[in-house]
């Protein structure tokens, strides 16, 4: 069972089958040529998909050598990843961003040295958030080898995927990955046309069973059997692009999806703040950043308000921008317009 942040309240409980993970675990084995030889780097936490199953789990299953740091130090990867003796690395877009801006620093010698061990990485997977075109391009540029993107989701496990072999179109998430079924549907659940935007549904035997004691919440995740992801993409010439997400109040920073809501519950339980609004910021570090428009009763630092936020929720869902206001802004039915307080932040 891994827990997830959902629009409503608490994470919730993903249950999980052998079956489930046996699925998901087949599925990349079969689509990223997973072999007996291959030495993993992780670098991931434990406590998600993207760690568990496709960067433990697989190796596991075919016999390889997974290699765990204690956790991601961009300087430590280098020097794996120089040694020559890693041929497969899974990250965040965060982390690769963090890979890319460190080796500008260093010295030629040094860069050559990285670059002449990354001959021998056969494949580096990015995912769990959106890549920028940026950050693959220079990491090409630098390592003279590619990523592959793929998207995921903790209720489904890996869903699509560029291809090992053949053309990865860069800002795509490539296509279904073995045994996985999707169509893309309208708000009504029809099915959209071909390059339409629409939300993205699953089918197949790695969808997860159930949220644990949530039987409501399971039952509207999903429409027809399909297992609705939240995600709205378009698929164009065989290949789907993840387009946004249906709502606003989930955040991914740094590949860690959290909920606004939860954030703001939690955040209204402090003795001077009145009321909050939380939304996610469009960062190039973080993909997203965690940020709130608070009202005061009293007053407050952010830096008392990110010491304190650490003690009730996980370090990552803490706000780190804020901005205090007289009043948050809502519109004719009294409800909080975040499109209004993301735009405060843009303001100088
Ligand atoms: C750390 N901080 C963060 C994050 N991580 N803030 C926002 N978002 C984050 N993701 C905070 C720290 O608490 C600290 O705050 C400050 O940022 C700087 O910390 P730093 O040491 O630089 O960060 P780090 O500890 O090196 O972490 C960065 C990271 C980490 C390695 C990129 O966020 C990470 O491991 N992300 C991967 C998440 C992941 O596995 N997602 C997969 C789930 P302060 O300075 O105040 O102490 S999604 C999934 O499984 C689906 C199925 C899928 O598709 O993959
Ligand atoms: P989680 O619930 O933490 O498993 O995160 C799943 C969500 O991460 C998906 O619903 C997507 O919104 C997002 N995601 C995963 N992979 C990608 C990707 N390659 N590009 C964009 N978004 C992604």
């Amino acid at each position: 069972m891994l827990y997830t942040s959902g629009t409503t309240g608490q994470p919730k409980g993903v249950v999980l089958t052998h079956g489930n993970l046996a699925a998901q675990v087949h599925a990349l084995v079969t689509a990223w040529g997973w072999q007996g030889g291959d030495r993993l780097l992780h670098v991931l936490p434990l406590h998600h998909i993207h760690g568990i199953v496709n960067a433990l789990l697989c190796p596991l299953a075919v016999g390889a050598r997974c290699e765990m740091l204690p956790k991601f130090e961009v300087e430590a990867v280098w020097e794996r990843l120089g040694s020559g003796d890693i041929s497969v690395l899974m990250g965040v877009p965060t982390m690769y961003r963090r890979l890319v801006d460190f080796w500008e620093d260093q010295s030629g010698d040094r860069q050559a040295a990285w670059r002449a061990g990354c001959q021998g990485l056969r494949l580096a997977v990015s995912g769990s958030a959106a890549l920028p075109v940026s950050v693959l391009t220079r990491w090409q540029e630098i390592t003279g080898i590619g990523l592959l993107e793929r998207y995921g989701m903790t209720e489904i496990g890996m869903a699509l995927s560029q291809p090992l072999l053949g053309e990865r179109v860069p800002g795509t998430v490539g296509q279904p990955l073995p045994g996985v079924t999707v169509r893309v549907v309208d708000e009504a659940g029809q099915p959209v046309a071909a390059g339409e935007p629409g939300e993205l549904e699953v089918q197949g035997p790695s969808v997860f069973r159930e949220y644990w004691q949530r039987p409501e919440a399971t039952a509207a995740a999903f429409r027809d059997g399909w297992f609705r992801t939240g995600d709205l993409v378009v698929a164009r010439d065989g290949a789907y692009r993840i387009w946004g997400r249906r709502s606003v109040d989930l955040i991914k920073t740094g590949g860690y999806k959290v909920s606004a809501l939860e954030i703001e519950e939690v955040l209204r339980t402090h003795p001077v703040i009145a009321d909050c609004a939380v939304v996610g910021l469009p960062d190039a570090e973080w993909g997203e950043r965690v940020a709130v428009a608070v009202v005061l009763k009293a007053p407050l630092t952010l830096e008392a308000l990110r010491v304190w936020g650490k003690t009730q929720i996980a370090p990552y869902k803490v706000p780190s921008r804020w901005v205090v206001l007289p009043e948050l802004p809502r519109n004719a039915l009294g409800k909080v317009t975040k499109p209004a307080i993301a735009a405060r932040f843009a303001l100088p």
